[in-house]
C-alpha cells in the first residue's frame, strides 16, 4: 500500500517531535519544516532517535514562495501546522512578527493547499489561550474567545480562517484547541520545564534561587505525547470539526511547584504574599523561589480549564496522565542529566 505523506511544520518543537514519532510508527513518510534559525536544534528528534527518518525542508511561514515550493514538490495527504511564535510572553515584545507567523502564516498555507491540492487534510494548532479572560468556567468548542495577548489574537485569527476555509471551499480543515501540554521535551522558557529544571538544579546545588512571575495563574496541563494522538485522530474522521483537548482539571503554578517539591523531597514552605511570596527551606530559611516582576505579562490569562467531552465522544480520546504523574515523568528525565 502506498505510504501516506504528512507535512509537519515546526517539527523541531515539542509537539512536532512527538507527532513525527507517532506518524513514523504508523508508517507515514514525514516531511518536516522549521525556521532556518531552528535548523541546528534537532535535539528533541535526536532524543527520540528519529532525526534520520525525517525529510527536512527549509520553510519560513513568513515566505509565501517557500511554502509554494514545498507544496509544488510534494502532494501531501495530511498537513499539521504546529509552527508558530508560540511563547505568549514574547508576543508582547514582538507583536508584528507573531501576527505574521502565528496568524498570517496559516493563511499562506491554506492558500497553498486551496490552489495546489485542495484534497489535502489540514490540522491547525489552535490554543486554549484564545479563551483568554474566560467567559465560561469550563471551556469547550462553543465558548466565546476573549484573547489577552498578540499571540492569542493571532491564534484566533488563524482559527477563524481555518473555519472559513472549511466552510467556503469544503476543504478538510480542523483545529485542535489544545490546552497546555508539557513533557521532558518542553522548551525551558515555559513555566513547567523552567520550574522542573530550576528545582532539580537547586537540589544538585547548581542554582541558588529560581525567579518566577505570577504563581496564582491556573492552567489545565496534560501530557504532550498523548495530545499529538488527538491531532491525528481529528484528521481520520469523515467530517472536519474542531475539538478541545484537555484534562478537565486545573492547578495554579504554586500547586505545580508543590507537586514538584513533594516528589523531590524538598522540605520547604511558602512565606509572604503577592510580589513578596517566597519558597524557603524549612531548616536554613534559604530562599529557593522568589518573584521577579519581569516575568509578569502586561495582560494575564488567570484561569483555564477545558472540557474534552467532544473529543472523548467522537475521537475516543481522553487524557491518561495525571499532573502528579507528569511531574514525575518530567523530573525523572531532568535528573538523568545529573547521574
Ligand atoms: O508556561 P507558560 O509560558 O504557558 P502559557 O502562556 O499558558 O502558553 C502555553 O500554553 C498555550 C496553551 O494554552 C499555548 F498556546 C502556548 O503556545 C504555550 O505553549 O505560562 C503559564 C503560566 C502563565 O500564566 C505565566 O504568567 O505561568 C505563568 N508564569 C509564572 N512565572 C510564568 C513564569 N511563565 C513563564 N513562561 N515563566 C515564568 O517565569
Amino acid at each position: 500500500m502506498k505510504k501516506k505523506i504528512a507535512l509537519i511544520t515546526g517539527i523541531s518543537g515539542q509537539d512536532g517531535a512527538y507527532l513525527a514519532e507517532f506518524l513514523l510508527k504508523k508508517n507515514y513518510v514525514v516531511v518536516g519544516t522549521d525556521r532556518r534559525s531552528a535548523r541546528m536544534s534537532h535535539w528533541r528528534l535526536d532524543r527520540l532517535q528519529i532525526t534520520n527518518k525525517i525529510h527536512f525542508e527549509e520553510m519560513e511561514l513568513g515566505e509565501t514562495f517557500e511554502i509554494e515550493r514545498i507544496f509544488n514538490k510534494y502532494k501531501f495527504d495530511e498537513v499539521y501546522n504546529l509552527a508558530a511564535q508560540s511563547f505568549v510572553g514574547t508576543s508582547f515584545n514582538s507583536p508584528l512578527s507573531t501576527a505574521n507567523i502565528t496568524g498570517l502564516g496559516v493563511l499562506r498555507i491554506l492558500e497553498a493547499i486551496r490552489t495546489k491540492n485542495p484534497s489535502t487534510k489540514f490540522y491547525q494548532a489552535s490554543s486554549s489561550e484564545m479563551f483568554g479572560d474566560v467567559i465560561e468556567k469550563f471551556q469547550n468548542e462553543k465558548t466565546p474567545f476573549n484573547p489577552q495577548s498578540p499571540y492569542a489574537i493571532s491564534k484566533v485569527f488563524a482559527h477563524n480562517l481555518a473555519v472559513n476555509y472549511r466552510n467556503s471551499y469544503k476543504m478538510f480543515v480542523v483545529s485542535g484547541i489544545l490546552f497546555n501540554h508539557e513533557s521532558p521535551l518542553r522548551g525551558e522558557e515555559f513555566v513547567t520545564r523552567k520550574i522542573v529544571k530550576g528545582l532539580v538544579k537547586i537540589v544538585n546545588k547548581n542554582l541558588d534561587c529560581l525567579e518566577l512571575g505570577n504563581l496564582e495563574a491556573k492552567r489545565d496541563w496534560g501530557y504532550a505525547k498523548e495530545y499529538v494522538q488527538a491531532m491525528w485522530k481529528m484528521l481520520q474522521k469523515n467530517k472536519a470539526e474542531d475539538y478541545v483537548v484537555s484534562t478537565g482539571k486545573t492547578y495554579s503554578i504554586k500547586e505545580f511547584i508543590n507537586l514538584c517539591i513533594n516528589y523531590l523531597n524538598i522540605e520547604a514552605t511558602w512565606i509572604g504574599s503577592g510580589i513578596n511570596t517566597r519558597l524557603v527551606d524549612k531548616k536554613s530559611k534559604r530562599t529557593f523561589i522568589k518573584i521577579n516582576k519581569k516575568y509578569f505579562r502586561p495582560a494575564e490569562v488567570n484561569y483555564l480549564k477545558g472540557d474534552f467531552a467532544k473529543a472523548k465522544k467522537y475521537l475516543k480520546w481522553e487524557p491518561k496522565t495525571s499532573l502528579k504523574k507528569l511531574v514525575k515523568i518530567m523530573i525523572d528525565d531532568e535528573l538523568k542529566f545529573y547521574r
